[in-house]
């Protein structure tokens, strides 16, 4: 019997109870374990349904308060992740452990069947993937899989579906490799999901990627400043790992065939457009300026210089993204906010130029558009190795 992991800071209450009601029903689940941020309003109303849903299902509902296991990054979701692997390690009586974010609408106990089926046939790690709309998962698209493409081609990690998804379901030797690495432990913010992704890859755990077809529907972002933390902690957290090495060896990746794009999902915009045209033009510094000559090449320079008067895009294509992606690799320097500000920039104008481009030119054009991305990227850099 499985334990079921949400970790939440504050959501929408009344989605966060039913997930954890849904969990707890499931007869493949001995216990939910909540993982919180602080003890805030989500707390609380985990805390008032606790008893109704232990005494419903007969199962545990155990709250826990995160705990500081990564010292020097920033606390956040590694964190909360973390403290559920450690309480996983030092409770043998649960095989295995799923995690999943506390806010998805869309979640239900099939989520949970479809990762313990695939478990049963001996993956050490099953993750769950989903159709996305086609301008959500830009971190993901533009920072850890162009990243992974670039940096080890010739391995799993650039076929990954969602290598950031919160998603998934590892057993107990997964679970043990995990917290057995520093750098896992250590990675405290938003990098989490890329060190799990990673170090399981590295590793050459036997994973698996379950189709979620009606996909996670959990709360929108509004302008693309909203992701500005996530994107520098990802970034970094790649960064980090850039002269690690990982065998191209197959350890047996199965990848579920994906199903029709749901129709409306398709029509959904990820973000704010109007809204980010404007993070062109704000919070420039003569620091910035001056790094993005030194370091930049002039096509990048001139486009973002223009773009301050007036909002452009048509700079920030796919080889000017990769080309400025390597830099940022060599120089980048996180906590450095002239520097975390210029890779925000740079990305901003990609994800606009990726809409503007491809995403007004419909879903099939747009998905095609990151899917060759990421390819043509594995060829290129695979060749040089
Ligand atoms: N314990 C704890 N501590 N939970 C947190 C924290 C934290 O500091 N920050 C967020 N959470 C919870 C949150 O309440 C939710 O349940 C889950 O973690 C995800 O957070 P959310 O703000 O909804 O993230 P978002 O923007 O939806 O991103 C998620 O999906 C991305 C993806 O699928 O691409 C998140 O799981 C990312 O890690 C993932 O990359």
């Amino acid at each position: 019997m499985s334990i079921v992991c949400f970790p939440f800071k504050e959501e929408d209450v009344s989605v966060v109870v039913r997930n954890v009601e849904c969990a707890a029903s499931h007869p493949r689940v001995a216990a939910v374990l909540c993982v919180g941020y602080s003890q805030g309003e989500t707390w609380h109303a985990i805390e008032n349904a606790k008893p109704r849903i232990e005494k419903a299902t007969g199962k545990d509902v155990i709250l826990l308060l995160q705990k500081r296991i990564g010292v020097a990054l920033r606390g956040g979701k590694g964190d909360g992740m973390n403290t559920a692997l450690s309480y996983f390690l030092e409770h043998s009586d649960y095989p295995r452990l799923h995690f999943y974010d506390a806010d998805i609408v869309s979640f239900s106990e099939k989520w949970i069947s479809k990762a313990e089926s695939q478990a049963d046939l001996d993956y050490d790690v099953v993750r769950h993937y989903f159709p996305r709309s086609s301008t959500d998962a830009m971190i993901t698209w533009l920072v850890t899989k162009l990243g992974f493409a670039i940096l080890w081609p010739n391995t799993v990690l650039p076929s990954i579906e969602q290598p950031l998804g919160g998603e998934f379901l590892v057993t107990r030797k997964a679970a043990e490799v995990l917290f057995a690495d520093q750098r896992v432990c250590s990675q405290s913010d938003w990098g989490i999901d890329t060190l799990y992704t990673f170090v399981i890859a590295q590793n050459g755990l036997r994973m698996a990627e379950v189709y979620i077809p009606e996909g996670k529907v959990h709360s929108l972002y509004g302008g693309l400043r909203d992701l500005r933390t996530m994107l520098v902690e990802c970034f970094s957290a790649i960064q980090s790992l850039k002269n690690e090495v990982v065998s191209g060896e197959d350890f047996g990746h199965c990848i579920e065939f994906p199903k029709a794009v749901p129709e409306l999902l398709k029509q959904k915009v990820g973000y704010d457009i109007e809204k980010s045209l404007k993070l062109l033009r704000s919070h420039w510094t003569p620091r910035q300026q001056e790094l993005l000559h030194q370091h930049f090449d002039s096509a990048l320079v001139k486009g973002l210089m223009n773009a301050c008067d007036w909002p452009c895009w048509g700079f920030a294509d796919e080889e000017a993204w990769a080309g400025a992606y390597l830099k940022f690799l060599d120089n980048f320097e996180k906590g450095d906010t002239d520097w975390e500000e210029l890779l925000f920039k740079v990305w901003v104008a990609r994800v606009l130029n990726h809409t503007l481009r491809h995403v007004i030119r419909g879903y099939d054009v747009a998905l095609g558009s990151l899917r060759d991305l990421v390819w043509d990227t594995r060829q290129r850099f695979g060749m040089k190795l």
